[in-house]
């Protein structure tokens, strides 16, 4: 299956013209400096041929096709996956590469101690070398991209230069991309992000190319000051998909920062009640907490005539509108979700959202020319291909413990295949954000849910965010690491700076969103999980709804306020009273230990850390 096929640059370039009745090597563009700089790099990587993404279902085929061919894709039984299909990444190319990924700021101090910088003249020079020649043998596909819906007064647009026909294929699904951007960039001569992407695997004209090109030596980078990014060596995800983490975080909270909004690792979604009243939140986690399982949260029993909406599950623009409001979007138009775990039980909306149209990388391949990953079914398939191609069956997983889809294996999926993607999904003014959640994995100390006293002391619940790992190297399982709001890979300045614009923000507001902090992963003595989660979550989102409208009790306690039993809806669901205070409770000694916990990132940051977190930190140990 691994086996590739002859796949000549000109033969591409030729059949993309038989298909879509184009010459993809013509320009889509007017725009002056956008034809010079493609003209620049095409120069620079020397291409065998440039292709102009257009976006239309014909040339999303062609390529598809093309994939087929070269066996980079596997095309799924149109009967069981319709428009699926299957990838495999080389496998030293599985994840984001964060020690390879670098914030080149003119200065070392405005990348902050928890980047990686490089001088950005030096890094220029190191880049051109390994850009240099980078593309001979293949296509280089100009393509056309915007982050939010295209028009957006909220959006932003990028160009992305890739090598890398996966990449174009899966920002088809993750952002809009084509004609409509070229005409957004052509209309007012918009400001545009460069992104320069190679696989850095040049063809040799003899050379027989392999299903995943890509290079063992990695680079991420990222010039804030000239809104560039440079990607070289990767082909996976946050990596190569330059749209998503690179610029809707890194680079996009460098334009936040100056124009006065936020761009965050948030979901959003929206809760209608039986009234039809609407109230929209956001909501940060670090990893492998079940963010995208808590944007598409299905209500429980005794949640009759209640729905949640979904957004978005990862990333979220913020901006003050003219009435000073906090209004968000979804930049994206995508998941990228991990797969494993991911199932009809934990998350229905995902998997009918991934039923069709989907692109699977890293899962496993059973013999029907269907996908499986752990966890997505209670019996595994008696056989399959593992995400290597190995044969995988539960006996050899029995022995050897193999997993038959990688830990971080992908569906790639439109979201507007989610059964509860929000009718206001696409709304150019984003939906009004009432409430912003926080949470972590967390064993002991913190309870289930309690909202901040107020803006600042909620910018230092976020700041303080942490989760247990679940899966890393020996020795680490457990151990609470830091993420300041779900942000520490992906914020591209000081995480001081950050938490200032966090704290400035207040002013630039009518009212401010209620801050809350969830902690679905309690444990009893016993070891085990106190709160079911998933679809009970509900009972604690409605506090916080309530809590936003002012319809709500709760009771001051030393972090925050908390609901009491009687506060919280219990419909449906039998949980006795000592249960739920066990969840709640608010341990002093645990306490003082974890506001010394805090001080492990707060000494890295000291002399840019904006005052109101300091006090926020006195006035927490002083109420313990
Ligand atoms: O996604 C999760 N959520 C949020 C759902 C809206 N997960 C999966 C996390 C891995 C990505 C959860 N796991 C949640 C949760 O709320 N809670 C737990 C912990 C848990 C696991 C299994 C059970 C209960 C809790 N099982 C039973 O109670 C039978
Ligand atoms: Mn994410």
């Amino acid at each position: 299956m691994k086996s590739a096929q002859d796949h000549s640059p000109s033969t591409t370039t030729y059949s993309g013209l038989a298909v879509h009745g184009r010459n993809p090597a013509i320009p889509l563009s007017k725009n002056a400096h956008l034809l010079k700089w493609v003209e620049k790099m095409a120069r620079l990587t020397q291409p065998d041929a440039i292709h102009w993404v257009d976006g239309s279902r014909e040339e999303h085929d062609s390529i598809c096709g093309q994939m087929v061919q070269s066996g980079s894709f596997i095309k799924l039984n149109e009967a069981i996956w319709p428009g699926c299909y299957y990838a495999r990444s080389d496998p030293s190319d599985v994840a984001r590469v964060e020690d390879r990924t670098f914030i080149c700021s003119l200065s070392e101090e405005a990348a902050g101690p928890t980047n990686h910088w490089e001088n950005p003249y030096l890094m220029r020079r190191k880049l051109k070398r390994l850009f240099d020649g980078s593309m001979r043998g293949r296509t280089m596909y100009v393509l056309p991209y915007s982050m939010g819906p295209v028009g957006s007064p909220m959006s932003q647009i990028g160009v992305q230069l890739t090598d890398s026909p996966y990449v174009v294929v899966s920002m088809y699904i993750m952002a809009r991309i084509g004609l409509p951007v070229f005409a957004e960039i052509d209309k007012d001569e918009k400001r545009v992000v460069p992104c320069m992407h190679t696989v850095g695997a040049p063809l040799e004209a003899t050379q027989q190319d392999v299903a995943w090109p890509c290079n063992k030596e990695k680079y991420i980078v990222h010039f804030p000051e000239t809104r560039e990014i440079w990607s070289y060596g990767s082909g996976y995800g946050g990596n190569a998909l330059l749209g998503k983490k690179c610029f809707a975080l890194r680079i996009a909270s460098n334009i936040a920062r100056d124009e006065g909004w936020m761009a965050e690792h948030m979901l959003i979604l929206g809760v209608e009640n039986p009234q039809g009243e609407k109230t929209y939140v956001t909501a940060a986690f670090p990893s492998s907490c079940g963010k995208t399982n808590f944007a598409m949260l299905i209500p429980p029993a005794g949640f009759e005539g209640w729905k949640v909406w979904t957004v978005g599950d990862d990333i979220a623009w913020l901006k003050p509108d003219a009435e000073n409001r906090l209004r968000a979007i979804n930049p994206e138009a995508g998941f990228f979700g991990v797969a494993p775990g991911t199932s009809s039980k934990t998350n229905p909306n995902a998997m009918a959202a991934l039923s069709r149209n989907t692109i699977f990388t890293n899962v496993a391949l059973t013999p029907e020319g269907g996908v499986w990953w752990e966890g997505m079914t209670d019996e595994p398939p008696t056989e399959c291909l593992d995400w290597q191609g190995q044969r995988w069956t539960p006996q050899i997983a029995k022995e050897t413990g193999a997993k038959a889809a990688h830990p971080n294996s992908r569906f790639t999926a439109p979201a507007s295949q989610c059964p509860t993607i929000d009718p206001a999904w696409e709304d150019p003014q984003g939906v009004p954000i009432s409430a912003i959640i926080f949470g972590g994995r967390r064993a002991t100390t913190m309870p289930l849910v309690y909202q901040a006293f107020n803006w600042s002391a909620g910018v230092y619940l976020g700041a303080t965010v942490g989760s247990e790992m679940t899966a890393a190297a020996a020795g680490t399982i457990g151990k609470v690491r830091r993420d300041p709001m779900a942000m520490l890979p992906f914020c591209g300045y000081h995480m001081g700076d950050y938490f200032r614009h966090w704290i400035r923000m207040q002013r630039a507001l009518s009212e401010t969103p209620r801050i809350f902090s969830v902690n679905w992963f309690r444990k009893g003595a016993d070891g085990k999980f106190i709160w079911p989660g998933f679809a009970e979550n509900m009972r604690i989102l409605k506090w916080i709804i309530d809590r936003t409208h002012g319809r709500a009790l709760g009771q001051e306690t030393p972090i925050g306020w908390m609901p009491r039993y009687e506060d919280i809806e219990w419909q449906g669901l039998e949980f006795p009273k000592e249960t739920f205070t066990q969840l709640q409770a608010v341990d002093r000694n645990s306490w003082k230990s974890e506001v010394l916990g805090h001080e492990e990132l707060f000494i890295e940051l000291h002399d840019r850390l904006p005052p109101e977190i300091v006090y926020e930190r006195e006035l927490l140990i002083c109420r313990l």
